[in-house]
């Protein structure tokens, strides 16, 4: 129990809670005194208990560490990365205004007889090459971020959302995400955007992998213990990997200069991408909550055994062991974030996003700190740690980490835009 004063809002809220699950009913906790007590891993004490106190000690035995411990424990692991094979579907010269040209391209992951194939819908200003890009999955396909009516419209299963009800997407919902993806500002800024629809690499719902990209690999995942084999979100960042294959081979496009950008569940495949994936330049994770920058041993809104419980397809079965049971996680999230070092890393939160536990996302940056400081590089600010959890709307974006709680609800907005095109100025621009 963390503090005293809290012991009696906690037999409450276990009163409630074991009615609740009873009942089937979850309740989550919002309350800080009732936070579990808890003590997070170490970044910088190895597993056979060393301390961390050089780069090389890092690179060569830690952070491989975590890495295989995230991979065994919470994601899953995924397969080496496969051929892939590309196509221009469709290429507008003269778009938003005469300053950008759009194209389309199909990637396909190719693996043996068996291949997915992606549609990367790209933006990139007129009349330059070699821009620095951001590249991020959406929800409900690429025509919802651009009402346009020359974008195609994806045949893959989407979620019956926005007027859909037949899973299949159609032109009801042109531009509907567009308010999500500051396309203008991103052009003017002089960056790319690529954007891939996320059902391309595996549908968001259990079917115990028989859709998607998993079944491609199954010759080589069922080769890996059970409880490891890769899950949803793995197969997400897995695919925004060949993505960035494509781009090192795309002019337009500069992919030693790209920000990995991901909301909510796909904030959570945004970090696990950088994790993985070192080049990544620049990693976003935008109101990720539970499973991506918030730390899970506090337990608040959202917590593990929930997450598994209604999304059991995005994790690997490992992950279930932590069900209640954060404390026995040989890691947290902060472990993630520290993972990308010394590359930038931004988290953003919401004050309305309670359930992905504003604060937690917080935590977990303040103690990444450490491992960007050890490999000699500015952490969350250039001075030092913020000295408390900062206020609405007033962004620490001048080191390594960078972290905002804007004013609002669980969304992405042109403020979180804003602040990423600053933060990738920094980061992505300076060369
Ligand atoms: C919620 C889920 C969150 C978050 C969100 C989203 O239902 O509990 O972890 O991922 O969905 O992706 O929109």
């Amino acid at each position: 129990m963390k503090f005293s004063i809290g012991v009696l809002s906690l037999l409450l809220v276990l009163v409630t809670h074991v009615n609740a699950t009873a009942q089937g009913r979850f309740v989550p906790n919002y309350d800080e005194t009732a936070i579990p007590d808890y003590e997070l891993p170490a970044c910088l004490i190895t597993n056979e208990g060393k301390v961390v106190s050089n780069a090389a000690m890092w690179e060569q035995t830690r952070r491989a560490e975590i890495l295989e411990l995230f991979e065994s424990e919470v994601y899953g692991r995924s397969p080496e990365a496969c051929k892939i094979l590309h196509k221009t579907i469709s290429k507008k010269n003269y778009a938003l205004g005469c300053k950008a040209v759009i194209r389309e391209v199909d990637v396909t992951m190719q693996l043996a007889s068996k291949s997915t194939t992606i549609r990367l819908l790209i933006y990139t200003p007129r009349s330059r090459v070699s821009v620095p890009a951001f590249i991020g999955l959406n929800f409900q396909g690429n025509h919802t971020v651009d009402a346009s009516d020359e974008i195609s419209i994806t045949d893959n299963w989407v979620r019956n959302r926005g007027g859909i009800k037949d899973n299949r997407a159609n032109a009801s919902t042109r531009g509907t995400a567009a308010g999500r993806w500051a396309i203008d500002k991103i052009i003017d800024r002089g960056y790319g955007l690529v954007t891939i629809y996320y059902g391309d690499i595996d549908p968001d719902f259990d079917d115990g992998f028989k859709n998607g990209i998993h079944p491609q690999f199954a010759n080589q995942t069922s080769r890996i213990t059970e409880g490891e084999r890769w899950g949803s979100i793995a197969a997400w960042a897995y695919g925004l990997s060949r993505a960035l294959d494509y781009l090192e081979l795309d002019d337009n496009i500069d992919a030693t200069r790209v920000a990995v950008i991901g909301h909510s569940r796909l904030g959570k495949t945004s970090l696990w991408a950088g994790a993985t994936d070192p080049r990544f330049k620049v990693v976003i994770s935008n109101n990720s909550g539970c499973g991506g920058a918030a730390l899970s041993r506090r337990a608040i809104g959202e917590t593990v055994e929930r997450i598994n419980t209604s999304f059991p397809h995005w994790f690997c079965d490992n992950y279930l062991k932590y069900n209640r049971n954060e404390n026995a996680c040989p890691v947290d999230q902060h472990m993630l974030i520290g993972l990308i070092a010394p590359r930038a890393v931004y988290v953003a939160s919401a004050t309305g996003d309670t359930w992905a536990d504003p604060k937690g996302e917080f935590l977990s940056c303040v103690h990444a700190d450490p491992v960007y400081r050890l490999l000699g590089t500015t952490g969350m600010g250039d001075a030092g740690l913020p000295a408390a959890f900062p206020k609405p709307d007033a962004p620490i974006k001048t080191g390594r980490i960078g972290y905002h709680l804007r004013t609002g609800k669980h969304d992405v907005t042109e403020y979180d835009w804003e602040q990423y095109l600053d933060f990738a100025d920094r980061h992505l621009q300076s060369q």
